[in-house]
């Protein structure tokens, strides 16, 4: 029995982005959803993972399958079912799931023969035995996983050609942000894998380095953060001799020995969602732990720095309180913070969000020209009508936030500090330069976009 389990290219990360800017290629990012699907596959299946973003095979030259399981980001959409259909014409059963699946299930049901909704531990083994048997249900539902049944993943299945490998500790968040869709998929509750298990996994990892893709790796709650001291000790113990990076919050910072024990167990970037540089926009977005009172945010990302940390801060533009000015105020907050790369994004509707049930409402989600429109949904385009700036006026602000953040003056003054704090002035210098040589792919992108959809926002520009 032959499986193919498919990650379609994304118009964000893939090879072909690889080719416009070498250092993309830390962009590309393993799909631990299919090495996960891959370690609960019973032996007698025949697995082969295909990730597009290292380019898309030829599939007529590949032998027939029994079965398709395609993953999707919401972005990936209209790519999956282009590949579902061909491999429908075939007469081969395509089944999918992940995060779009759940979240636009209608629209997924007509363009594949089964859907996976939610977490896929609980019913994936049933699935392969209904394929086997030629009688794959419409729909099954794996809502929330028991956390210690989720499998080691087969990290031996896809090529050495990334330059991060992919690990899972936790699931879940109890935050539920307006513009994420986390606690709406994973749920609110914060799940802790075992230790001895996440230790296991990270020996078959083959890569040095490794994206922990926990969204928030020290959870809330006093016991979460235990957990994580715990299994950071065992990291350290067990002598993995991975670097890793990972998600976490600014309060990241608050523990002194949770700092020493990440850096021992080979923490050496963080990423870290500050969204936006005044109150009232934490406030808009639902994110209140940011609004801890009196507290210093430029100090408190100094002393994660200081164990040999890197912070990468994130930001969105677009929100409600936004006006002109937001871009250069945004690489301003993040310089005065100390930030050693800044991702600024669009404020985006994605679907399941309380975000995308508020502008549906509001009817400010113009370009809705679906499944095709969903490649824009990467959070790098304006897809929405946003209060305060035109199309223009919000590209305008992107713009200029990079071209503030990224600027040669400001690169080099960073390079030049962390020279002075002995802290990766390399890695730094590479990052910072793979962000500016973005610049000019993303000013020709929104030339594309506006050419493409401009014409969803009539009367705006
Ligand atoms: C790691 C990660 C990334 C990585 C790697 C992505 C990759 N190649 O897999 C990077 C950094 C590249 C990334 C980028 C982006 N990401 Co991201 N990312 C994540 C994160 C934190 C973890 C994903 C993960 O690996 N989970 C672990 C696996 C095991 O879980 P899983 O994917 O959910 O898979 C399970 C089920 O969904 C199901 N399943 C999944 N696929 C399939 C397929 C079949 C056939 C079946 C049966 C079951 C099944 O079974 C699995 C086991 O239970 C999630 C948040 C989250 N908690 O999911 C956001 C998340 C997926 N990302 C999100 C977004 C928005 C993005 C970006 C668009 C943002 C940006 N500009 O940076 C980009 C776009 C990239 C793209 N490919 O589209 C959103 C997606 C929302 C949506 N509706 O699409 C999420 C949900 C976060 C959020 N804030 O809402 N991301
Ligand atoms: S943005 Fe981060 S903190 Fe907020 S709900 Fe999503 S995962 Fe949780």
């Amino acid at each position: 029995m032959r499986l193919y389990l498919i990650n379609p290219s994304n118009p964000l990360v893939s090879i072909v982005k690889v080719r416009e800017s070498r250092w993309n290629r830390y962009r590309v990012w393993k799909p631990l959803s299919l090495m996960v699907l891959a370690g609960m596959t019973s032996p007698d299946w025949k697995i082969t993972i295909v990730d597009e973003n290292l380019g898309a095979p030829d599939y007529r030259a590949m032998p027939r399958p029994e079965l398709v399981g395609i993953t999707a980001f919401t972005s990936q959409a209209s790519r999956a079912y282009k590949i579902a259909g061909y491999f429908r014409s075939l007469g081969v059963p395509v089944i999918m799931g992940g995060i779009h699946a759940t979240m636009c299930l209608d629209e997924v049901m007509s363009h594949v023969d089964s859907v996976v909704t939610g977490e896929a531990e609980g019913v994936w083994p049933q699935v392969l035995e209904d394929a086997r048997r030629g009688s794959l249900k419409r729909l099954y539902d794996g809502g929330l996983a028991e956390i210690k049944d989720v499998p080691l993943a087969r990290h031996d299945l896809l090529p050495a050609k990334y330059a991060f490998g992919a690990i899972q500790t936790t699931r879940g968040c109890p935050l539920n942000c307006t513009f994420c869709s986390v606690t709406a998929f994973n749920g609110a509750r914060y799940r802790q894998r075992p230790i001895s298990d996440v230790i296991r996994e990270f020996r078959s990892v083959r890569e040095k380095r490794v994206l922990v893709v926990d969204d928030n790796l020290i959870g809330t709650r006093p016991e979460h953060i235990a957990r994580a001291k715990d299994l950071f000790r065992a990291m350290a113990n067990a002598k993995l001799k991975k670097e890793w990076v990972g998600q976490a919050t600014i309060n990241f910072a608050d523990d002194e020995e949770l700092l020493t024990l990440a850096a021992k167990a080979g923490c050496r970037g963080v990423f870290i969602g500050f969204e936006s540089p005044t109150e009232e926009g934490l406030q808009e977005l639902g994110k209140k732990f940011n609004l801890l009172k009196g507290r210093d945010i430029r100090a408190s990302v100094r002393r994660i720095q200081r164990h040999n940390i890197m912070i990468v801060g994130s930001f969105i533009i677009g929100l409600d309180v936004d006006q002109s000015g937001i871009g250069k105020g945004i690489a301003d907050m993040a310089s005065h913070y100390g930030l050693d790369n800044l991702n600024a994004l669009f404020l985006t509707p994605l679907p399941g969000t309380r975000l995308w049930d508020q502008m549906k409402e509001d009817d400010r989600i113009p370009v809705n020209a679906f499944p095709e429109d969903w490649k824009y949904y990467t959070l790098t385009y304006p897809v929405a009508r946003y209060t305060n700036l035109s199309l223009d006026a919000v590209i305008h602000e992107m713009i200029s936030c990079n071209r503030n953040f990224y600027s040669i003056p400001r690169v080099l003054w960073r390079l030049c500090r962390n020279v002075w704090q002995n802290r990766a002035p390399m890695i730094n210098l590479v990052g910072n330069l793979s962000y500016r040589s973005n610049i000019q792919v993303d000013c020709k992108a929104y030339a594309d976009f506006k050419n493409q959809r401009g014409n969803c926002f009539a009367g705006q520009l």
